[in-house]
C-alpha cells in the first residue's frame, strides 16, 4: 500500500489578517508618535523664535517707555525753542481719528499691552449694537513723554463734524468731555497753545471697510486733510484688521495704495496691524507694527512742535521789530515837534500813518 500522504491544510487567513492588523496598529502609532514628536520639536522651535523675536521687541519697547521729547530729532534741533511745555509728562499729544468701529480705541488697546504689558480692558471697544468711544480719553500717559488720545468715531463730515475736528485738534474739547456735534463752532487753530493742541494726527482705517477699496473714503478724510495741511499737520495711517484681511485673501498692496489715496500718507507712513484682543498672547509681529507706528507718529509729532514753535518765533520776532519801529518814529516825530513851525499840532494828531520822510518835509 503506498504511503499515505496526509495532507492536513490549516486556515492561517486569521491569523495573518490579525498579525498585518497588529502591524498597521504599529505602525499607526509609531507615526503617530513620530508626528508628535516633530510636532513638539516645531513648538519649541516656534517658541523660541517667538522668545528671541519677543526679546528684540522688547528692546525698541523699553525705548518707547523711556522715551522723552526731542529724542527721535535729536535736542540740537530745538535749540533756541522754548519746549518746556511738551517736555514733560504726557507732553507730546496723538490724536487718533476714522470712521466708527476702525479700530482706534483696539489700537490703542494694543499700544497699551505692547507697552504697559498688560491689556486695558475693552471698557470702549465697539460690540455688538454697543456705541463706540464717546469721550475723548488718553492713554499711555504714566511717565511717558507722550500720550495716545481717543476720539468718537464720525460717520460722516459735515459742517458740525469739521467744528468738532477742529475742536479737537486744538484742545478745545478736553480729555474727559463728550464729543457731540451740535455746535459749528470752531475755534482757530492758530490761536490754541501749541501745548494744548494735538501734535500728530494718525488716522485709522480698516482692511476690510468696503468703502475702502471703492475709493469712497477719499471723500471722509478730505475735510480733515484740508484743515491739517495749511496748519503744518500731516497723519500717519493704521490699517487695522490684517488678520480678517488674510483670510479673506485681499491684495495687501492694493489696500495700501487705496489707504494712501484717501488718507494722502505716503506708503512709507502706512502700516498693518492686528489689534490684539482679550487674553491674547504676546505677538511679535503685532508688538513690532505698533513699535513702527509709534516711532513714526513721535518722530513726526516732533517734527511738527519744531516748525510750529519756530514758525511762532519768528512770528513774535517780527511783532517785536515793528513795536521797535513803531516806537522809533513815534520818538522822531517828538523830536521833529519841538522844531516844527505848528508845534501847535500834535504830531499825534497825524497819527503814525503819516511817514518820517512826510512828517519832516511837513516841518521843514
Ligand atoms: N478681527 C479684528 N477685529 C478688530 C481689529 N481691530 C478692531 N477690531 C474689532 O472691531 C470692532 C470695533 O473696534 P473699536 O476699537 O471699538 O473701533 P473704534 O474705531 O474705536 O470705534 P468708535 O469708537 O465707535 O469710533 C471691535 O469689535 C473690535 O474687536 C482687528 O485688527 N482685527
Ligand atoms: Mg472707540
Amino acid at each position: 500500500m503506498p504511503n499515505e500522504v496526509k495532507v492536513i491544510y490549516e486556515d492561517v487567513t486569521d491569523r495573518t489578517i490579525e498579525e498585518e492588523l497588529k502591524k498597521q496598529r504599529e505602525m499607526f502609532w509609531l507615526d503617530t508618535r513620530k508626528k508628535k514628536e516633530e510636532e513638539k520639536v516645531k513648538a519649541k522651535q516656534r517658541s523660541e523664535k517667538i522668545k528671541r523675536e519677543l526679546a528684540n521687541v522688547d528692546k525698541r519697547v523699553n525705548e518707547l517707555r523711556c522715551y522723552t521729547f526731542a529724542s527721535l530729532c535729536g535736542i540740537a534741533a530745538f535749540e533756541g525753542l522754548e519746549v518746556r511745555d511738551i517736555l514733560r509728562p504726557g507732553g507730546l499729544r496723538i490724536g487718533l481719528f476714522g470712521p466708527a468701529g476702525s479700530g482706534k480705541s483696539s489700537f490703542i488697546s494694543t499700544c497699551e499691552k505692547t507697552i504697559k504689558k498688560k491689556f486695558r480692558g475693552s471698557a470702549d471697544v465697539k460690540t455688538e449694537g454697543g456705541e463706540g468711544t464717546v469721550r475723548v480719553m488718553d492713554y499711555v500717559s504714566g511717565g511717558w513723554h507722550f500720550k495716545l488720545i481717543d476720539t468718537r468715531g464720525f460717520g460722516s463730515y459735515g459742517r458740525k463734524e469739521i467744528a468738532a475736528f477742529k475742536n479737537l485738534i486744538t484742545g478745545t474739547i478736553k480729555i474727559g468731555q463728550e464729543i457731540n456735534f451740535t455746535t459749528e463752532q470752531s475755534s482757530d487753530i492758530m490761536q490754541g497753545k501749541i501745548k494744548n493742541r494735538m501734535h500728530q494726527v494718525v488716522f485709522v482705517i480698516s482692511g476690510t471697510d468696503p468703502r475702502l477699496l471703492k475709493g469712497d473714503l477719499t471723500f471722509y478724510f478730505n475735510p480733515m486733510r484740508e484743515i491739517m495741511r495749511p496748519n503744518g499737520l500731516a497723519a500717519v495711517t493704521v490699517i487695522t484688521h490684517l488678520d480678517e484681511i488674510e483670510k479673506k485673501g485681499l491684495d495687501l498692496d492694493t489696500i495700501k495704495e487705496s489707504a494712501s489715496r484717501a488718507t494722502g500718507c505716503d506708503l512709507a507712513k502706512l502700516f498693518f496691524i492686528k489689534n490684539y484682543f482679550a487674553d491674547e498672547d504676546r505677538d511679535p509681529d503685532i508688538e513690532n507694527a505698533t513699535c513702527d507706528v509709534l516711532e513714526c507718529a513721535l518722530r513726526m509729532g516732533e517734527r511738527y512742535v519744531r516748525i510750529t514753535k519756530n514758525r511762532e518765533k519768528r512770528a513774535a520776532a517780527r511783532q517785536d521789530e515793528d513795536k521797535a519801529e513803531g516806537e522809533t518814529l513815534e520818538a522822531m516825530f517828538q523830536n521833529y515837534s519841538q522844531h516844527c513851525p505848528c508845534r501847535q499840532r500834535k504830531p499825534t494828531k497825524f497819527g503814525l500813518n503819516w511817514t518820517a520822510q512826510e512828517y519832516v518835509h511837513h516841518c521843514l
